[in-house]
C-alpha cells in the first residue's frame, strides 16, 4: 500500500522559546531570532522533492497562534491585544508556549494505521495528547479539527481524540510508531507490521534520569486497540535511557524505517536483540535491519546530525531513497557512513538526498518531524480533500502565499505585539480559502 506524507505548513510565528527540555536543539537555540519566511519556504521545498521523486505528498495548515483561547482559559481578558499585552508583561514565558508554531512537527500530530491492518478496513488516526510540553498539549483540539476536514470522508477515515491528559497516557504520536512490512513497496493490501516505542511505563523502576520519557506504553497500547489492531502483528519496544538522556525524546531520532527495512541506531532499544528478534517473528525472514553502531557513530552525532529524522521512501524511478538533513552532511562519521550504504550493494539504501531545513531543525525538527505518515489506497488519497494534495501548482501558490504574508525574522521579544495576531489571522484565513478546509480556526467561528 502507497504511504503517502503529510507536511505541516511552518506557521508565522516560528520562534525560537528553548521550550523543550530533553530536546538539544530547542534548548541550545534559545532566545534566537528565527526566519519564519524561511522556514516555511524550506518546508515546501521538501516537500517538493518528495512530490518530485514521486511519493503521494499530502499538506496541512498550521495552527493559529498566540493561542488567545488558551491565554483566556488561563485568567487574561479584555481585547485579544489587551490579552497578549498582560500575558507578554506577566508571563512572557506562557506567552511563548501560546505562541509556539510546534504544530509544524506532523509526526506528532497523530498516530496513524492503515486500512489494511486496523480492524474495521478504515484508515485509522488518533489524536497525540502531547501531554509532557504544555506548549504541545495545546495543539491536541485543532489537530483534531483539522484531521477532521483533511480526512473528512467517515466511511474511510476514523478520527480518534487525544487520549486522556494523564502521565499513564502521554502520547507523541507517530514519532513513536513505524508501520513494517514484509515486502518493499508492497502494492497489495496485505497487512503490515505496528513497531511501537515508548520510553516509560507505569511502575517503571528505571525510568531516564535526566531527560523526560514522552511515550508511555499504556498509551501506545491504547493507540493499538482502539484502532482493532491484531496483537500479533503489533511490536512494543522500550527506548533506551541513555538515548533519552542523550537527547533523543523521540524513537524517529534514534530509527526510521520502510517496508522490511529498519535503520537504527546500536544504541536505540533497551533491549536490542530481543527488540529486533520480535520483530523478525512478527515480519518474517525479509525484516532487514540496518544498525549504525555507536563505534561508527557517536549517540552524540547522531542526535546533532539528525541522520535518524530522515525520511525512507520507495519510488518507482529511483528506488530506496534516504531524504537527509544538511546536518548530515556536515557531520563526518555520517556523511561517510551514508557514502558507503549507497555504495555498498548489500545495504538495501539507493540514494541520499539532503535537504537545507535549518530553521526546523534548530528546534529539534528534521525531515522526518515534519511529516505524518499516512498509508493510503489510491481510492483513499483520492477521497483526501483535493486542496491539501500537493501538486506543483499549489507549491507556486503557497510560496506566494508565504512571501505576502510571514516576517523575515522573529526575535522572542517581538511575541508580544499583537500585530503579530492580526498578520496570523489574515494569512490563515486566506490559507483556508487555498487548502479548501473550511472554517477550522476559533477565530474563524
Ligand atoms: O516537541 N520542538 C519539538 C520538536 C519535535 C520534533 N518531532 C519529532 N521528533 N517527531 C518538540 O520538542 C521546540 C520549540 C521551542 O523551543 O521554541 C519544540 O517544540
Amino acid at each position: 500500500m502507497p504511504e503517502a506524507n503529510f507536511d505541516s505548513i511552518v506557521g508565522p510565528t516560528h520562534n525560537y522559546a528553548g521550550l523543550s527540555r530533553g530536546n538539544v536543539a530547542s534548548m541550545s537555540h534559545r532566545g534566537e531570532v528565527a526566519r519564519p519566511r524561511d522556514a516555511a519556504l524550506q518546508g515546501l521545498a521538501k516537500m517538493r522533492l518528495l512530490h518530485d521523486l514521486g511519493v503521494p505528498q499530502g499538506v496541512l495548515p498550521p495552527q493559529a497562534r498566540p493561542a488567545v483561547e488558551v491565554l483566556r482559559a488561563l485568567g487574561y481578558g479584555g481585547s485579544d491585544s489587551e490579552v497578549i499585552d498582560r500575558a507578554y508583561r506577566e508571563d512572557p514565558l506562557l506567552l511563548a508556549r501560546c505562541s509556539s508554531a510546534s504544530a509544524m512537527w506532523a509526526a506528532n500530530a497523530a498516530t496513524v494505521s492503515s486500512s489494511a491492518e486496523s480492524g474495521d478496513g478504515r484508515v485509522h488516526l488518533s489524536v497525540a495528547n502531547l501531554r509532557t510540553m504544555f506548549h504541545r498539549m495545546i495543539e491536541a483540539p485543532q489537530t483534531e479539527r483539522t484531521l477532521r476536514s483533511v480526512f473528512a470522508d467517515a466511511s474511510k477515515f476514523a478520527i480518534h481524540p487525544a487520549l486522556p491528559n494523564s502521565p499513564l497516557y502521554g502520547d507523541e504520536g507517530a514519532a513513536n510508531h513505524t508501520r513494517l512490512h514484509a515486502r518493499s513497496a508492497a502494492p497489495d493490501e496485505t497487512a503490515g507490521v505496528d513497531f511501537f516505542v515508548h520510553g516509560t511505563f507505569e511502575g517503571d523502576l528505571d525510568p531516564p534520569r535526566r531527560y523526560p520519557a514522552r511515550q508511555s506504553l499504556e498509551a501506545s497500547r491504547a493507540v493499538a486497540r482502539r484502532h482493532g489492531l491484531d496483537p500479533s502483528r503489533v511490536v512494543h519496544a522500550r527506548q533506551s535511557n541513555e538515548a533519552i538522556d542523550g537527547g533523543v525524546f523521540h524513537n524517529d531520532v534514534i530509527a526510521v524505517g520502510s517496508g522490511p527495512v529498519l535503520l537504527h541506531h546500536s544504541q536505540a532499544f533497551a533491549d536490542r536483540a530481543d527488540t529486533l528478534g520480535r520483530l523478525r517473528s512478527a515480519i518474517g525472514d525479509t525484516f532487514a535491519p540496518i544498525e549504525i553502531s555507536a563505534e561508527r557513530v557517536s549517540l552524540q552525532d547522531a542526535v546533532a546530525s539528525y541522520l535518524f529524522n530522515s525520511q525512507l521512501v520507495e519510488t518507482a524511478a529511483h528506488g530506496r531513497v534516504l531524504v537527509a538533513p544538511r546536518e548530515s552532511h556536515d557531520t563526518e562519521s555520517v556523511r561517510e557512513q551514508l557514502a558507503e550504504f549507497v555504495e555498498s550493494p548489500e545495504v538495501p539504501i539507493d540514494a541520499v538526498h539532503y535537504v537545507d531545513l535549518r530553521e526546523s531543525m534548530r528546534n529539534g525538527g528534521g525531515p522526518a518531524c515534519l511529516r505524518l505518515r499516512v498509508p493510503l489506497s489510491a481510492d483513499e488519497w483520492s477521497s483526501v480533500t483535493p486542496g491539501c494534495r500537493f501538486s506543483t501548482e499549489l507549491h507556486a501558490g503557497l510560496e506566494t502565499w508565504v512571501l505576502r504574508h510571514y516576517r523575515e525574522t522573529l526575535a522572542p521579544d517581538e511575541l508580544g505585539d499583537p500585530r503579530l495576531l492580526e498578520e496570523g489571522r489574515t494569512a490563515l484565513d486566506e490559507l483556508t480559502g487555498i487548502l479548501g478546509v473550511g472554517s477550522i480556526y476559533p477565530f474563524q467561528r
